[in-house]
């Protein structure tokens, strides 16, 4: 790989000439992120965050440089890293940095310049930590304790993150305040649902074409994320099969109209699989051995274990990159199978992640932790804290003011018909 950086008094990315092109992809995202946009309006005008220092650790995508973005016209000063060496879009980091936000990214960095990059964020002492993952918060607490007392408080974006943190708090260890942005309704549920439904969808097309009218599409694990690509695949008109371990989560596949059998039958009849289970072995050798010639397989649950690749490249007598990221496998009896982005998450290795209309909500929770904690962070215990369903029902509200939706109201009479306890029902 080249070492060629472009670096500044403030930042480190790729290559600072690619700033047009990442604004490019900045404008495009902001367009399609109302509610953030509208909390920058009205946010930059209160300077809500004025005098906060923002550590941030996430991904660096064009919707991140819309929050990046917001937060600092609320007046905050921010300094940056990615929290993953793959995520990093090098034009979005010289966007950000060409327009002076500190800045320490790039795709394809190791373990150490991750690290290195991260402590570069904390060197301006910051007031607050914005986490996906809690990097941030495990380096300050880790390596350095001595920052920890100027940090009001910090968010977390990931159920991994929340639940080491959890962990953390519960052993007495965490020394500020930390919300959980990822419990938040407008996050949890339409990033696995709509998010990694359409972007499930959209890496197996991509990686493949196909037509999905007609085929038998294979869910493995129905619940938010598998359910989401069942509803999207049934839309375009395959046949959804899942497989379950639960029977309530079966239950509601088949009240949806899917059908429902173990893998060992969903095996011999499926066109495309893809798992959202979270479990390690879910398509392994005896399921490749009864697949139909051409099937194609994916995952976009946890990380590349839920397909067992040891097992088909032992059963293979030839692989070769047909597309990008579609990987054929021809096995002894000359059936192909067709493996999608190595088994890795397909919606992240060949598409382009969440669309950014489902960041905007799981941004807009970012941004008003951040200015909740720049208000009240001093005198909220060191715990791990929940979004206020409140937070969750004005979010929701602005994303349907800016699709043109509008609510119902109850009358007082209908609240008092919700209380009333005297007559019967
Ligand atoms: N997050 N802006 C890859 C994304 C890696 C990634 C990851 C997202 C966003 C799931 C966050 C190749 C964006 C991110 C584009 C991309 C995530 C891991 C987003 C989806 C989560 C481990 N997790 N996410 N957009 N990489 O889409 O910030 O394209």
């Amino acid at each position: 790989m080249s070492e060629k950086f472009s670096t500044g008094a403030d930042y480190k990315v790729r290559n600072l000439d690619l700033a047009a092109q990442g604004r490019m992809k900045i404008d495009w995202a902001e367009s399609r992120m109302p509610v953030l946009m509208a909390l920058r309006e009205e946010h930059s005008a209160r300077r809500s965050l004025k005098g906060m220092r923002i550590a941030g650790c996430l991904h660096v995508t064009k919707e991140t440089a819309v929050l990046i973005e917001t937060l600092k016209a609320a007046g905050a000063e921010i300094s940056w890293s990615g929290c993953n060496p793959l995520s990093t879009q090098d034009e979005v980091a010289a966007a950000l940095a060409a327009a002076g936000i500190s800045i320490y990214a790039w795709h394809g960095m190791n373990t150490e310049e991750f690290y290195w990059c991260i402590d570069k964020t904390l060197e301006f002492k910051p007031t607050l930590t914005l986490d996906d993952g809690a990097d941030l918060i495990f380096s300050v607490h880790n390596r350095h304790p001595e920052l920890a007392a100027t940090i009001v408080g910090g968010t977390e974006e990931t159920t991994t993150g929340v639940h080491r943190l959890r962990a953390m708090a519960a052993d007495g260890a965490l020394k500020y305040p930390v919300i959980a942005v990822n419990d938040a309704e407008t996050k949890w549920d339409f990033d696995n649902v709509y998010g990694t439904g359409q972007s499930s969808l959209d890496g197996i097309l991509r990686a493949t074409s196909v037509l999905l009218a007609g085929k038998n599409f294979v869910v493995a694990g129905y619940g938010h994320c598998g359910a989401g690509c069942a509803l999207r695949a049934d839309g375009m008109g395959a046949n959804v099969i899942a497989t379950e371990i639960k029977a309530t989560a079966a239950l509601k596949a088949i009240l949806n109209g899917h059908r429902v059998m173990p893998m060992d039958e969903a095996a011999r009849v499926g066109d495309v699989f893809i798992t959202a289970t979270g479990m390690k072995d879910v398509i392994v050798g005896r399921h490749f051995e009864v697949m139909k010639d051409g099937a194609i397989v994916c995952n976009t649950g946890h990380y590349d274990c839920e397909i067992n690749l040891d097992d088909l490249e032992a059963m293979a007598s030839g692989k070769r990159t047909v597309r990008t990221n579609c990987e054929e496998y021809t096995l002894a009896d000359g059936r192909r199978i067709y493996v999608l982005a190595q088994g890795r998450l397909v919606n992240l290795a060949a598409a382009e992640g969440h669309p950014s209309e489902v960041m905007d909500m799981s941004f807009a929770n970012q941004f008003l932790s951040m200015v909740r904690l720049a208000r009240e962070g001093r005198d909220l215990e060191n715990a791990v804290h929940d979004i206020p369903e409140t937070q969750d029902q004005h979010i929701a509200g602005i994303k349907l003011q800016t699709m043109n939706a509008s609510l119902d109201v109850l009358t007082p009479a209908q609240l008092a018909y919700l209380n009333d306890y005297s007559a019967g029902t």
